[in-house]
């Protein structure tokens, strides 16, 4: 890189200074090399506040967020590979069979930045395509995680600037400096995991995405599709019980970091179709009556009492384009697999 003068900051030198601005006033004193991750205890802080927040409501309730802890990003990655687990293997297939037309969509140049991009893997179908990426942007909770999926996947495209963000994206994203400036940015969100949050939560989300891709930006966007309620179950309850493993990890989770006493073997994993709200939900069932404390506090559970930790909308094309316009996005094209099962959508802020 070569330095003029009269530049106010050069790349390291902007790279830096965002950097700061996303860690904050209590870790300058401890500066790392670039690329550096936002906000090193904010998903702690989140936790305690979130945490308790959602077991004083009824009902009780977690945000499916904190199912993501190391060894939580883990199972859901053995969760993928499930066989009546169909979403990843269906999205991933229409993502390779349509891989050139949806980056005809994003356009040459672009910015690619993925918010909840977990391991990458389907991402590598996208960047297959898309030769002339200024930049990706992978942005995830789990840092660990996320760090070891940016460097593989720095490796495996050596061309490719790789800047990953440590961040809750839910709370909007900054968009790191990159070297080369880029012609629009594209928000890539595949895997239907914007189909965790509510209605309102979900336009509220798309719009935080819209401000960040601004005018002209892209967004490809996979949804699961509203199919036979038999199959649904099945895809959240494995005859091997990784998703289950998965549910009742957010316990131990908070056993762990908020000096929770979940007794083991107090709770069972449970899924259910709700065809009113259009969604898999997941509970957490109490086994009997008993009191639970939680970072200091008292949580009295009935026998038989729920604790949601996660809601899956399955959207149908007109149901998600009404969602995608309310938020201010254009829905522009759509594959989908044989059966019908996944949907990956292209649309475009205008
Ligand atoms: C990652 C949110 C898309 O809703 O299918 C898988 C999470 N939960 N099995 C989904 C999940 C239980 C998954 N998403």
């Amino acid at each position: 890189m070569s330095k003029s003068p009269g530049a106010i900051f050069d790349g390291a030198q902007r790279r830096a200074r965002w950097a700061e601005a996303q860690d904050g006033p209590g870790n300058r004193r401890n500066p790392r090399p670039a690329p550096r991750l936002s906000r090193p205890d904010a998903a702690d802080w989140l936790l305690v506040e979130e945490v308790l927040a959602g077991l004083r409501s009824r009902p009780k309730r977690l945000s499916p967020a904190h199912l993501y802890d190391r060894r939580g990003s883990q199972l859901f990655e053995a969760i993928c590979d499930l066989p009546e687990y169909y979403l990843t293997r269906t999205e991933t297939a229409i993502l390779a069979r349509h891989a050139a037309q949806i980056a005809a969509c994003i356009g040459p140049q672009a910015l690619l930045l993925e918010p909840g991009s977990g391991s990458s893997r389907k991402t590598r179908l996208l960047l297959d395509a898309l030769a002339d990426l200024a930049a990706y942007v992978p942005v995830d909770i789990s840092r660990g995680h996320l760090l070891e999926a940016a460097g593989a996947l720095q490796a495996a495209y050596p061309h490719l600037e790789v800047l990953p963000v440590c961040a809750d994206f839910t709370q909007g994203i900054a968009l790191p400096p990159t070297r080369r400036p880029p012609a629009r940015v594209a928000v890539f969100f595949p895997g239907s995991t914007l189909g965790n949050f509510d209605s309102s939560q979900a336009v509220g989300l798309l719009e935080r995405m819209g401000r960040t891709a601004g005018a002209g930006g892209g967004l490809v966007v996979g949804i699961d599709l509203v199919k036979d309620p038999a199959v649904l179950e099945r895809a959240y309850n494995d005859a091997a019980g990784i998703t289950a493993a998965f549910n009742m990890n957010l316990l131990a989770r908070l056993n762990r970091e908020l000096a929770a006493d979940f007794a083991a073997g107090g709770f069972r994993h449970e899924a259910v179709w709700v065809p009113a709200q259009s969604r898999i939900e997941m509970h957490l069932v109490s086994l009997c009556a008993q009191v639970v404390h939680v970072a200091g506090e008292r949580v009295e559970f009935q026998a038989g009492e729920r604790l949601v930790t996660e809601h899956c909308h399955k959207y149908t094309d007109q149901s998600f384009a009404a969602q995608a316009r309310a938020a201010g996005w254009t829905p522009r094209q759509s594959w989908t697999d044989p059966r019908g099962y996944f949907s990956v959508q292209y649309l475009e802020k205008v």
